[in-house]
């Protein structure tokens, strides 16, 4: 499973974009050549999102967190996270480079292998980055692989990966994962709680999702999800909201054959669009996005 010529600290964790030797894209995570300025990164990170969840993110995550050993003050071992998984959920975490092919991401995930990211942002790049580090990967999306209703649907999702590859329908499949694993709400107590990964993982996002006004926040609704595209480079404009994590449970197990057919023949959505047929929980404003659009940096 590891990469035996574990490459030097100089080409070693930070290089995102090291292709591995093995066909699976693990390698070690090579956790004692972080520096500790990786590890202060990870302190940064977790000490924020810790001031900021309490409140915004679901009973499930703040949970799942509780029972990962997972420390504010260092990089987690991903040995150690395995260990707690394993006998939870099943799950283990696999060090990659940074990201993988799609069909790799998919047999790990249908293996319950979750690949994380083994590299660390640098301190310039804080608030924002293109790929999934070690933190967005282990704090982001860890906690919730504890929970046996996400752990059965990631699972689900990496088998229907593979499959909706063969049948040319990747790109509505993967905005179930984004609109849910990624950047997903849920209804708690009459209000909006995070389990996506993606808002998590951001104190930024963690609190535009949760509170401001310029988002839409939908209830998740299957085939309306999959007709509409996302944004990778920005905050969503549309957030969909599930009203329990179990209703996850319900998409691991239908086919999705019929309704892959079903949404081949509607139109597409907008990321910022909204619907007669919606149930609206609040209409946003648009504003933030309509201001990058004026700024000419949408
Ligand atoms: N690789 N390491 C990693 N992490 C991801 O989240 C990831 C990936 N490869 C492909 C991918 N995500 C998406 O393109 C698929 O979910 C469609
Ligand atoms: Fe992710």
């Amino acid at each position: 499973m590891s990469d035996a010529a574990e490459p030097t600290r100089k080409h070693g964790l930070a290089d995102r974009s090291y292709r591995p030797d093995s066909p699976d894209w693990t390698v070690d995570q090579g956790w004692q050549h972080y520096s500790a300025e990786d590890h202060a990164v990870w302190k940064t990170l977790f000490e924020r999102q810790s001031r900021l969840l309490p409140g915004r993110a679901c009973a499930a995550f703040v949970q799942g967190m509780r029972e990962m050993p997972m420390r504010h003050d260092q990089i987690p071992r991903f040995d150690e996270l395995s260990e707690a998984l394993m006998k939870r959920t099943g799950w283990q975490v696999v060090a990659v480079p940074g990201l993988v092919p799609d069909e790799v991401f998919f047999d790990h995930l249908a293996h319950r292998r979750f690949p994380a990211g083994r590299f660390i942002r640098r301190p310039d790049e804080l608030d924002y980055l293109e790929e999934p580090d070690v933190f967005h990967d282990v704090f982001g999306h860890v906690p919730m692989l504890m929970h046996p209703v996400m752990a059965e649907f990631i699972q689900a999702y990496g088998q229907g990966g593979l499959r909706a590859q063969r049948l040319g329908v990747l790109e509505q499949l993967a905005r179930v994962y984004w609109y849910t694993v990624e950047f997903g709400l849920v209804r708690e107590q009459g209000a909006v709680r995070i389990y996506g990964a993606g808002i998590a993982s951001s104190s930024t996002e963690s609190v535009f999702a949760v509170e401001d006004a310029s988002p839409n926040r939908i209830g998740f609704e299957l085939e309306r999800v999959m007709a509409t595209r996302y944004r990778i480079d920005d905050f969503q404009e549309t957030y969909f909201v599930l009203d329990n994590l179990e209703q996850l449970l319900e998409l691991a197990q239908i086919d999705f054959a019929p309704i892959y057919q079903r949404v081949a023949a509607r139109p597409t959505h907008e990321p910022g669009d909204v619907l007669a047929s919606d149930t609206v929980i609040t209409r946003g404003t648009g504003r933030y996005h309509a201001e990058k659009r004026q700024k000419g940096n949408a």
